[in-house]
């Protein structure tokens, strides 16, 4: 069926998600949030596609839920969390194919984290990000209480949560929140322009290298040491590393297939 809260499109092996609600800054109602599970299960299952793309229309990224469905009589919060982010957060990280996000204006709320928890993050200059919940009486969800003390420190995360003051994308890339601040100008073609690279590359040992950074964050150095070990071997076993071997030696460029 054909979207209507988000646009999706796959351009050089790249699957490309843009949130477009602009007249609610991107806000996530219920089936916008479908929409984009929907489209990363495409992703995550289509072969073709080897690196996934979000941005926002408009002059936002993202303000979070949408407040005006968020009220409606007979909401349940819980509902919300567990039908609309939990599953988003899980399939961006889950996913074993890079997941680049280019955030185009302020990210809210849920809007932040499903940034802070993409691989890498692109934010233009005059991007700003808010955890914005606590205006709202609420808590940092879409794991924001698991990736802001990890990637920022505790002390940034708490402030963040607390205070909930908006930090402009330099600050969010001095704390680690974001790989790059870029111009408003080049955001869409330098942050694309790195989805597009990471899509020709060997999807199989970034899927894999995806994996192991993700253990690492509930792990320890002798699992982790073992764990490398073991998917090295996989790697190893990849039609691209033979290829990229045999290039190296033949000196010149690999054709990377992503098996
Ligand atoms: O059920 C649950 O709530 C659980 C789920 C939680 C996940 C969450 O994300 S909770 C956090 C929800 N988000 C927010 O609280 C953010 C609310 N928005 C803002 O604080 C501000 O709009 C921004 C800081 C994001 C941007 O400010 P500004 O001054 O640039 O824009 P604005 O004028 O406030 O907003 C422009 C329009 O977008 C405006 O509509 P209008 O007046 O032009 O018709 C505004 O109402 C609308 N809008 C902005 N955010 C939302 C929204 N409409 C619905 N829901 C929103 N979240």
């Amino acid at each position: 069926m054909a979207n209507q809260f988000i646009k999706f499109s796959v351009e050089d092996g790249v699957g490309r998600i843009v949130l477009n609600r602009p007249e609610t800054l991107n806000s996530f109602n219920r089936a916008m949030g479908k929409e984009v599970q929907d489209a990363l299960d495409v992703c995550a299952s289509d072969k073709n596609i080897r690196a996934i793309y979000i941005t926002g229309e408009g002059r936002a990224f993202c303000a979070g839920q949408d407040l005006q469905e968020a009220v409606a009589p007979g909401t349940k919060i819980k509902d919300i969390v567990h039908a609309t982010y939990n599953p988003i957060i899980q399939k961006i990280r889950n996913i074993e194919k890079p997941v680049i996000c280019a955030v185009n204006g302020v990210a809210a709320g849920a809007g932040a984290n499903i940034a802070f928890a993409c691989d890498i993050t692109f934010a233009g200059e005059n991007a700003s990000f808010i955890q914005s919940f606590i205006n709202i009486g609420l808590i940092p969800d879409s794991a924001g209480t698991f990736f802001l003390p990890r990637l920022a420190g505790l002390q940034r995360a708490a402030a963040m949560a607390m205070l909930a003051e908006k930090i402009k994308a330099q600050q969010a890339m001095e704390f680690g929140l974001i790989w790059k601040a870029v111009a408003d100008d080049k955001l869409q073609e330098e942050a694309f322009g790195i989805a597009r690279k990471l899509a020709a590359m060997p999807t199989k040992g970034l899927g894999l290298t995806k994996r192991l950074l993700n253990q690492s964050l509930s792990s320890d150095l002798e699992k982790q040491l073992f764990a490398e070990g073991k998917l090295q071997e996989e790697a190893g076993n990849s039609y691209d590393h033979r290829e990229g071997v045999k290039a190296f030696l033949e000196k010149r460029k690999p054709v990377f297939k992503g098996e």
